[in-house]
């Protein structure tokens, strides 16, 4: 008798095992199936690293012109067409740069679109390292510049995987992080001069989006996205989607429901030169004094201080809400 007992209750056991593990089928729009859409934190490291293994992508140096070659090789690989757009950044120093943004699109014939965005050169110079000596040198940008553009990257290989219904473009903007040194004043608008350019000449005439996602430093162990004070101007039910999604999937932790500075950054000329909403998700923090994560524009800005858990709660939280648009004509 204790023998059947016994093996009643592994087979009970068993049985409820197996039920428990079945995958959750997604049947509203309002269900959020967390098994459904996989985000390879690993995958995105490994993309933010063999963006700063190449050394500080700073316009025309040897490592800006190799990691432009990669990132097209990326977006070729997933998307349905990838082009490069060259422009020439005039800089606050009078210099003029050769320079690329970098765009890839899925489905470029659908009209309901997300345009999703990061810059992908990194800072020329530290000028916030406590360290003098090193204030004048080229930084990796593993947070500032690489992150972002880890996992859009990562993002791009998922949804060639896995199609979502609406179209996407993926555009890494050049020449964003050239902007003048800490203290000095110089009149005109010199960071993010790859959006400006895009923004001004898109890469195909009468682009629209219905909205976009910029991503910015979003690698940092603890980071923290709080409510950006242009994303809540231009595109605050973009805010409110983005972060109830997050919310909703658990990762509250890392997208705060607080208000924050507004940032100039490429999402700024999105919204204000070419009308599309676009919300910035970007880690600030008001107790370091430079306003973002500690170590923005030192030499500390390395692969060290990226962490998988952020890429993975910033890559989810984009996978859950792409793949919860749907068409207009299929609601
Ligand atoms: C300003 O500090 C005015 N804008 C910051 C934009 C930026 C720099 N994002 C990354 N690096
Ligand atoms: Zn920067």
């Amino acid at each position: 008798m204790r023998k059947i007992f016994g093996v009643l209750a592994v087979l009970l056991f068993i049985t409820g095992c197996e039920q428990k593990t079945k995958p959750i089928v997604k049947k509203d729009k309002d269900k959020i199936d967390v098994a459904s859409h996989p985000f390879d934190a690993d995958s995105a490291f490994a993309y933010v690293k063999a963006q700063t293994d190449f050394g500080p992508r700073t316009p025309e140096s040897e490592a800006h012109e190799a990691c432009a070659n990669f990132l097209m090789t990326k977006l070729t690989q997933f998307c349905d067409t990838a082009i490069v757009q060259p422009f020439v950044a005039k800089t606050y120093d009078g210099k003029r740069f050769n320079s690329q943004n970098i765009i890839g699109s899925f489905a470029p014939e659908k009209e309901n679109r997300i345009l999703l965005g990061a810059h992908w050169d990194s800072r020329h110079i530290a000028d916030m390292d406590s360290d003098p000596e090193k204030r004048n040198l080229p930084i990796d940008g593993a947070n500032d510049g690489a992150s972002g553009v880890g996992v859009l990257i990562e993002l791009a290989r998922q949804l060639q995987i896995n199609s979502p219904e609406i179209g996407i473009d993926i555009i890494f903007f050049d020449a964003e992080d050239y902007g003048t040194p800490s203290g000095e004043n110089i009149d005109g608008d010199w960071w993010c001069l790859g959006s400006q350019h895009w923004t001004t000449h898109p890469h195909r005439e009468n682009y629209r989006a219905d909205y976009g996602i910029l991503l910015d430093m979003v690698g940092a162990t603890d980071a923290k996205f709080s409510h950006e004070g242009f994303s809540i101007f231009y595109a605050s039910q973009i805010l409110s989607k983005v972060w109830g999604t997050a919310n909703r999937l658990g990762y509250g932790n890392y997208f705060i429901n607080q208000r924050a500075n507004p940032i100039t950054d490429d999402h700024y000329y999105v919204n204000k030169l070419a009308h599309i909403p676009m919300i910035n998700i970007v880690h600030q923090d008001k107790n370091t004094g430079t306003g973002f994560f500690p170590h923005w524009h030192t030499q500390n800005d390395n692969i060290h201080i990226i962490d998988k858990n952020t890429l993975q709660a910033v890559g989810k939280v984009l996978l859950e809400v792409i793949y919860g648009e749907q068409a207009p004509e299929n609601q």
